[in-house]
């Protein structure tokens, strides 16, 4: 008997190349990108650039340096970073602005994970001996830990708004703005419109092996480019990762309506066949939040399932989250239910 499919929806960061984008990676020109002489990696920072409507962008290693890139763009030793507690930047980027930047963080609780105007702007501290500068507001889209939710182009333009009257940077952790642009039908170049600086990563969504970009002014990406490299970010070749990227934004862009449209399926199964313990959130974008009542049931449930062939990640002692992608089959949501489907195997 075959073995039945592993269906993982862990992370949208476990995609694996696909056989075209291999093809584009064999046939890239390549040079060394340190001396700016990798034509493949300038065709991809060009096109991203001209994608998001902005003078500039820079190819880096991961999404993590691209946010500290982000950060340290407008941040010194003791300024501070207003964000709510669950963006990545703060919760899972090992502290690296603190370590690194010196930067403050200034974590607000939003019940919904996005900050609102009101709380950005009480959080601005006043110009006191006292207390740390307010320098920058990092706001996340989607926002990860909340569920993959959209924030709408109105509201980050209140909050660009805010932050220009009060002399603060605005980062938007784009890792994935993709899904953000293709749920919410808003242009990538409306939202980078609203921010002085963005990041958003190629090795989501879209499914290549490694890569993020930093988007901004020419300024700014250039000085993005000397702390990229003082990071130890500087890469050679890269050009055969920057193909991965120009075939992505060719090929896998518009698909990822379908990765929002399993998720939609996948949450309206699990509402159906989980119990009482369960509550699901419907989805905006490619994630399903589960939140369970009690640590035992989320353990229980992660490793349930992980026995059923369906993998997934606890983000919190009670919350579960599902993430689709390119890597799994058109039917998976239905495979994953119809594996839940018996009482006892719910965990
Ligand atoms: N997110 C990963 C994990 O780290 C949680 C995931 O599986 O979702 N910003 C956002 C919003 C992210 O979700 C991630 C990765 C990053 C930045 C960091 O990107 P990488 O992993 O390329 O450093």
């Amino acid at each position: 008997m075959q073995a039945a499919e592993v269906l993982d929806f862990r992370s949208d960061t476990f995609t694996r190349p696909s056989p075209g984008m291999r093809e584009a990676m064999a046939r890239a020109e390549v040079g060394d990108d340190v001396f700016r002489e990798d034509p493949t990696v300038a065709e991809l920072e060009r096109r991203a650039a001209g994608l998001f409507g902005r003078e500039a962008a820079l190819l880096v290693p991961s999404g993590t340096m691209a946010n500290l890139i982000g950060i340290a763009l407008h941040c010194g030793r003791g300024d501070e970073v207003i964000l709510e507690r669950r963006t990545h930047s703060f919760a899972h980027e090992v502290g690296g602005a603190a370590a690194l930047l010196g930067a403050v963080f200034h974590p607000l609780d939003a019940p919904s994970g996005i900050l609102s105007v009101e709380s950005i702007r009480s959080a601005i501290r006043p110009a006191d001996v006292h207390e740390p500068i307010s320098r920058l507001v990092v706001m996340e889209n989607t926002a990860n830990l909340c569920g993959g939710k959209v924030v709408d182009l109105e509201h980050l333009r209140a909050v660009g708004s805010l932050c220009r009257d009060r002399g603060l940077g605005l980062h938007l952790d784009g890792a994935r703005i993709w899904n953000a642009s293709v749920a919410s039908g808003t242009p990538l170049s409306d939202y980078a419109a609203e921010v002085d600086s963005l990041s958003c990563c190629l090795s989501k969504g879209l499914g290549c092996p490694v890569g993020s970009l930093v988007i901004g002014d020419e300024p700014d990406i250039e000085r993005a480019r000397w702390i990229r490299k003082m990071l130890g970010g500087g890469m050679r070749q890269a050009g055969v990762l920057a193909a991965c990227g120009l075939y992505a934004l060719e090929n896998h862009l518009d698909r990822l309506a379908d990765d929002h449209a399993l998720a939609a399926e996948l949450a309206e199964g699990l509402g159906e066949v989980l119990d009482e313990r369960f509550r699901v959130d419907p989805p905006q974008s490619n994630m399903v939040l589960v939140h369970t009542d009690c640590l035992e049931t989320c353990e229980r449930a992660v490793a349930g399932w992980a026995a059923l062939g369906i993998l997934c990640l606890a983000l919190s002692d009670t919350t579960i989250r599902l993430v689709t992608h390119m890597d799994l089959s058109p039917d998976a949501a239905s495979r994953a239910v119809a594996r839940l489907q018996s009482p006892r195997e719910r965990g």
